[in-house]
């Protein structure tokens, strides 16, 4: 361990910056090894922080090496400067200056992937969160916001494409033969939407027009051999383009907008002015090598990034505490495009899905923090399901509350009011309150306060007075550092059903309808409808319209009334949810009591009625039929035992699939889509359905299913059938399993992003030495410590892997520290997050719980980056 320990930045201490930088000139002379970064800044005092004699304090790294500083032409010997802890400190400045430096470092042997690196052959940036600093001594603050030249120079031969934000300006041969480019980016920004691309690329490029009829070029750049990858990428960027102007009235601003594919990078994809950059992984698609679920992923991150030019980039975060103002707002803006893309309903129980198992987790675990928190030690750890996720369901609650069109009001004035600037979620949540004159005071709360609130709802019927009443409360459990919570505002919207399964009005706040938006502000309050004919069935919380764990007694008929009746999509799936977690329950139960599996399950019955209605829309069939997943159990349970959740489930899915195996095996033979792939809704939803009446009746004890499984994945012309079928042999234990795992390798070995999927559910398959055959994965040539998407690969696919990971002799979790602390230091940032499952021990079972705290604690022992540090030292806390 460290003497001293970092210590945590706070919201409460947040200054206007003391200088501001007017505009930015830089010149990157590139080297693999020995890359010169000159800078000019143009800096002055800040007025608003009056007269004041502060010394100027740059931002760092330990990994760049300061050549020289001049002040309007003069270089200041060392006296007159002072290098401390990363920070360049200059005490006498005037009040407006041009600073110069000169800083040396070595991109080839950047293994953080922060500031610039080189990837494959080429050169590139990533620089948020302070990525910025370990190029040059800057203000790498989000507030400052700066006018950007960049001039590259390069050997052309090796570098012949080079990039940087905006627009392409010059470009000519310097005295020593080597070529230069000048980009210049009209808009000011903070350092974090700086980019640089370098390499010897293919380009795609296609034109968009504008709704005020400019063309924009648009350009995608990757290495060579994946450039025919990238056609559906550039289709769903111009669809992208085209809704944020039809649904916020949103046009693109620069001339030219352009994305480079690269295969080392750290996160998913960054949104720098008009120069995108993405890992491969989330934007490279071609039916033989992608699934349907990551070509969806493509069209969501390319449309991401683009919006983030107005939610992000025009009007940006004052500090990193406000960064789900731009990731929670735009998280909703992409949502609300797949949605629109293709189904509301499926989209949204996917998304709900996640948030309740991941982010769910994140809250009621050590890391739990506000949307807006209000300390960290490491802001790269920040970047969280809670930030992303959470913050786009309290948008989503704005929009719930204030309706389409004065959320389209709300939003117009946000972007107006503020453009240009930096700005808090409190500015976010003013416009919306401004424009639509709804009192938003009491719902800021959701902004500061951690933690999922727990829902309890109660109800009774009058028969006399035809009145009906729902008693809800709500509570808050304590997270770390808030102890005692306030109430919030929470809109939960209701609907009525008859015994019959008809939507039932009833009178409420004047207003007569079978579908109502309560709001609940006070730990309990009742609502009551009058002139109710019948005694209701409540449906609650559809479409899941505010974050929170809902509790209300509901019969296993009542859940399957909801189930086959319900006219909100999202409830007839939460309904089958439901009575799936009420019979996992019991056979966990069952198991930890160390007794025999046995049930009598009501699934069957509800879902033989969903198999043989041919009405329904595949997807959503297949969506209901998917129990809940091992991770969402993990998150109810008290105590996780992970074996005997992975029992109970296994068991639930071989009862269902022996009852149902006609009807599964029927369904799958119906559901096969003709012709040539297309990764359009519809037949995304018949191959979903398909795959899962597959992956069921693999699970029974009827013969022909295996040669199903063995027949599609050998025939198979897409990724998603071959995959979904290798998949199924390797869960199901197939015979063939291992033979076809060979197989796959040897047919995609030369397309990385396959190789990842490989990988992957390698690492997850189940057997008596699972740590052993991981360890010989990571020793695997296609294996590379290097690259972020190989490490999540095998190291996530471990995670899954229950008999591996959760042995108990405790070697999985030492083997994860193990990794932990290799690259604790290689890359800090991968390393952080790899400790996401250790940072649940205290839910474990006793005897796992102990060991996974031990690997925490040896951890702790090492000298730690910040951002492990941050999050093993909260863990144990
Ligand atoms: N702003 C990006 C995500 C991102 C964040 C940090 C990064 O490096 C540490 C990289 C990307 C987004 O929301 O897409
Ligand atoms: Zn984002």
């Amino acid at each position: 361990m460290k003497e001293s320990q970092p210590s945590a930045i706070l919201l409460k201490d947040y200054k206007v910056p003391p200088f501001l930088i007017d505009k930015t000139e830089l010149t990157f002379d590139l080297d693999e090894t020995n890359t010169v970064v000159t800078s000019h800044l143009h800096m002055r005092r800040n007025p608003a922080c009056g007269k004041s004699t502060q010394p100027l304090v740059l931002d760092g790294g330990e990994d760049i090496k300061l050549i020289g500083v001049a002040m309007d032409g003069y270089t200041l010997p060392s006296e007159e400067y002072r290098l401390v802890d990363d920070k360049l400190i200059i005490t006498a400045t005037a009040d407006e200056f041009v600073l110069t430096c000169e800083t040396l470092i070595d991109p080839q042997n950047n293994t953080r992937l922060e500031g610039l690196y080189r990837s494959s052959s080429m050169f590139c940036t990533q620089c948020e969160a302070e990525g910025f600093r370990h190029i040059t001594y800057y203000l790498d603050r989000p507030d400052v916001m700066s006018v950007f030249t960049t001039t590259i120079i390069a050997d052309e031969t090796r570098y012949p494409v080079m990039l940087s934000n905006g627009n392409e300006t010059e470009r000519g041969k310097t005295d020593e033969g080597k070529t230069f480019v000048v980009w210049h980016d009209p808009f000011p920004k903070p350092a974090y939407l700086f980019a640089l691309v370098a390499g010897d690329l293919a380009v795609k490029n296609d034109v968009f027009t504008t709704q005020s009829k400019r063309d924009i070029k648009l350009q995608i750049f990757t290495e060579r051999h994946n450039i025919d990858k990238v056609n559906y990428a550039m289709e769903a960027l111009k669809r992208s383009m085209r809704w944020d102007e039809e649904t916020y009235g949103r046009e693109y601003d620069l001339d030219i907008f352009m994305i480079v594919a690269v295969d080392d990078f750290n996160m998913g994809a960054m949104e720098n002015k008009g120069l995108n950059i993405f890992n491969s992984s989330c934007l490279l698609a071609s039916p033989e090598t992608t699934t349907d679920d990551a070509f969806l992923r493509v069209e969501s991150v390319v449309a991401h990034e683009y919006f983030h030019n107005w939610s992000g980039n025009r009007v940006t975060c004052r500090d990193w505490f406000q960064l789900s103002l731009k990731e929670g707002f735009t998280v909703f803006r992409d949502q609300s495009f797949s949605s629109d893309m293709h189904s509301e309903t499926v989209k949204r129980v996917e998304d709900v899905s996640f948030l309740k198992t991941a982010q769910f987790a994140e809250d009621a675990g050590p890391m739990a923090h506000p949307v807006r928190p209000s300390s960290y030690i490491e802001i790269s750890n920040f970047y969280t399901l809670t930030v992303y996720e959470k913050g786009a369901e309290i948008v989503r609650m704005i929009h719930t509350l204030l309706g389409e069109e004065a959320f389209r009001k709300g939003s117009d004035l946000y972007f107006e009011r503020h453009d240009g600037q930096a700005v808090t979620c409190d500015d976010f949540v003013a416009a919306m309150q401004d424009a639509s004159g709804v009192d938003l005071t009491l719902f800021k709360r959701w902004y500061s306060q951690a933690g999922t609130p727990v829902v309890t709802v109660t109800d009774e019927y009058d028969e006399q007075t035809k009145t009906y009443r729902l008693t809800v409360k709500q509570h808050t459990p304590a997270t770390p550092a808030q102890p005692t919570k306030l109430s919030l505002h929470i809109p939960i919207r209701v609907g009525l059903i008859s015994e019959q399964g008809d939507a039932l009005t009833a009178d409420f706040h004047n207003e007569r309808s079978d579908d109502f938006v309560l709001h609940l502000k006070d730990n309990e309050q009742t609502f009551e409808f009058t002139s109710v004919h019948s005694k209701p069935i409540p449906s609650l919380l559809r479409s899941f319209s505010a974050p929170v764990k809902l509790h209300y007694e509901y019969t296993t008929e009542q859940l399957l009334l909801l189930l086959s009746c319900d006219s909100d999509g999202f409830n007839r799936w939460s309904a089958a949810q439901q009575l799936a977690v009420n019979e996992l329950s019991q056979l966990i139960q069952q198991a930890e009591n160390g007794d025999a599996f046995s049930i009598d399950s009501n699934l069957v019955a509800g879902f033989k009625a969903l198999l043989e209605d041919e009405t329904l829309d595949p997807a959503m069939v297949a969506l209901i039929l998917k129990l809940p997943s091992q991770a969402y159990l993990s998150e109810l349970a008290e105590v996780i035992d992970p074996q005997a959740i992975k029992g109970a489930r296994h068991f639930l899915k071989v009862t269902i699939a022996n009852a149902l195996a006609a009807q599964f095996a029927d369904v799958y033979k119906k559901h096969v889509v003709m012709g040539k792939y297309q990764a359009n809704a519809q037949d995304i939803a018949h191959r979903s359905l398909k795959n899962t009446a597959l992956s069921y009746w693999a699970e029974s004890a009827d013969q022909r299913a295996q040669t199903a499984v063995a027949e599609q994945f050998k025939q198979a012309d897409n990724m998603t059938d071959q995959f979904a079928a290798l998949s199924i042999a390797v869960k199901t234990n197939h015979k063939s399993a291992q033979n076809m795992l060979t197989a796959f390798y040897e047919q995609w070995k030369a397309e990385p992003l396959v190789v990842n999927k490989w990988l992957m559910l390698s690492a997850s398959q189940e057997s008596d030495d699972a740590l052993g055959a991981v360890k010989a994965l990571m020793e695997h040539p296609s294996f590379d410590l290097k690259n972020p998407n190989k490490v999540r690969s095998v190291l996530g696919g471990f995670g899954q892997n229950t008999s591996g990971f959760h042995h108990k002799d405790g070697s999985g979790y030492q083997f994860l520290a193990d990794q932990i602390i290799v690259l604790n230091k290689r890359n800090p940032q991968l390393a952080s997050r790899l400790c996401t499952p250790l940072t649940r021990w205290k839910k474990l079972k006793p005897e796992l719980s102990v060991q996974m705290k031990q690997q925490l604690e040896r951890i702790l022992a090492e000298d730690l980056s910040k951002d492990v540090y941050e999050v093993v030292s909260k863990s144990l806390a």
